[in-house]
């Protein structure tokens, strides 16, 4: 495929490097990451403030815009004073001749709205499931005029929207060389992510509570009554909030736990942090839910817990010696590597060029 010069336009929620972006920030790395080394150019547009070692970033000021996924099905489009979005894309509109090809990663109605306009293809990675009327309106406008261009990480996040059919699943990629792998866990278990209501931290902590097995927690505290209420109203579990980690000391804390526990309460798109625990050998007990449901290998590379069930939870933690830790390795290497995930987005990137558009 010859080199293209790509322009990369992240989340708006929150600075590269922040966390707030959740795994839009991971995906964006690593994308920017395996294509350079094939030769691809890219420049990335992000929020002021945007850590992306070793690229170009475009930084944007300007006001934040507020997280899709705490508003209702029938939510209207808010646009803020002085939208960093806004101004992301008055940059594209003067600089985007200049590439071949742009990548939107903002879960947001502004890019979509305005891809007809432009004079390049835009392709759209969607990083949650349906959420709202007006956002499903308008990605499935973009859908219906440039087929090929919006894309997905899993089938199970592509069929929560009513144009299933007309999303690319690319799935997702990690530098797997920045995890180690660690045969022997500690006696203890690990929950991954944003610290928010869809993320059902609070079953885990019941479940910790239940097996007396202790909980270690990493993330952004991004709901901080939330977190404050689980503390409250689980004074004596035996949990403990490890912060916000980058990924390399991130995988070294991960790596001893006897297991990872997934209990989102929402149709998680991916779930990076299931690939993250299996490739340093750590099993993944998921909610049979959204993305963690179609990576993890059911008694194999982990178990599939009943959606909300905590007790399931529990009966899984028994289990948790059943599953091989190599088994988990050799999943995150042969499915989700860098490489694999590059090889899915050059095709996707080849099937939009020699599309019309
Ligand atoms: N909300 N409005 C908006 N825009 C985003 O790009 C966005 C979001 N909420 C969460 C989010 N992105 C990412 O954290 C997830 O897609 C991973």
């Amino acid at each position: 495929m010859p080199p293209l010069n790509l322009l990369f336009l992240s989340t708006t929620v929150g600075p590269l490097g922040s966390g707030m972006g959740g795994g839009v920030e991971l995906t964006l790395y690593n994308l920017a990451k395996v294509l350079t080394q094939r030769g691809h150019r890219i420049v990335i547009v992000a929020p002021s403030g945007s850590m992306c070692s070793s690229f170009p970033v475009i930084e944007v000021p300007g006001t934040l815009q507020s997280t899709a996924q705490t508003q209702g099905r029938d939510a209207f489009i808010v646009m803020p004073p002085d939208p960093v979005l806004a101004t992301m894309w008055t940059l594209v509109q003067q600089a985007h001749t200049e590439y071949d090809l742009l990548l939107n990663f903002a879960y947001d109605w502004l890019p979509f709205y305005l891809t007809p306009f432009l004079q390049r293809p835009v392709a759209h990675l969607v990083s949650m499931g349906s959420l709202t009327d007006a956002m499903d309106q308008v990605i499935e406008q973009v859908s219906l005029q440039f087929p090929h261009t919006v894309a997905v990480h899993t089938q199970a996040q592509a069929d929560t929207f009513p144009f299933a059919e007309r999303c690319r699943v690319v799935g997702n990629g990690f530098d797997l060389s920045l995890y180690q792998f660690c045969p022997s866990p500690e006696r203890c278990l690990g929950w991954v992510g944003r610290i928010a209501p869809e993320k059902g931290l609070e079953d885990a902590v019941v479940a910790a509570d239940k097996t007396g097995i202790p909980l270690r927690i990493w993330g952004v505290l991004q709901d901080e009554s939330y977190w404050q209420d689980i503390c409250d109203r689980y004074p004596d579990a035996p949990i403990s909030y490890e912060g916000f980690l980058p990924t390399t000391e991130l995988q070294q804390e991960l790596g001893k736990c006897l297991a990872l526990l997934m209990t989102p309460r929402w149709i998680e798109a991916f779930g990076n942090v299931a690939i993250e625990a299996l490739a340093c050998g750590v099993p993944v007990i998921a909610y049979r839910r959204g993305g963690p449901s179609e990576i993890v290998i059911d008694g194999k590379t982990g178990w599939l817990v009943e959606p909300d069930s905590v007790s399931g939870l529990v009966d899984a933690i028994a289990r948790i010696e059943q599953i091989d830790r190599q088994a988990c390795r050799q999943q995150a290497e042969v499915e989700y590597s860098l490489e694999a995930m590059g090889d899915r987005v050059e095709q996707w990137f080849a099937d939009i060029l020699a599309s019309k558009w």
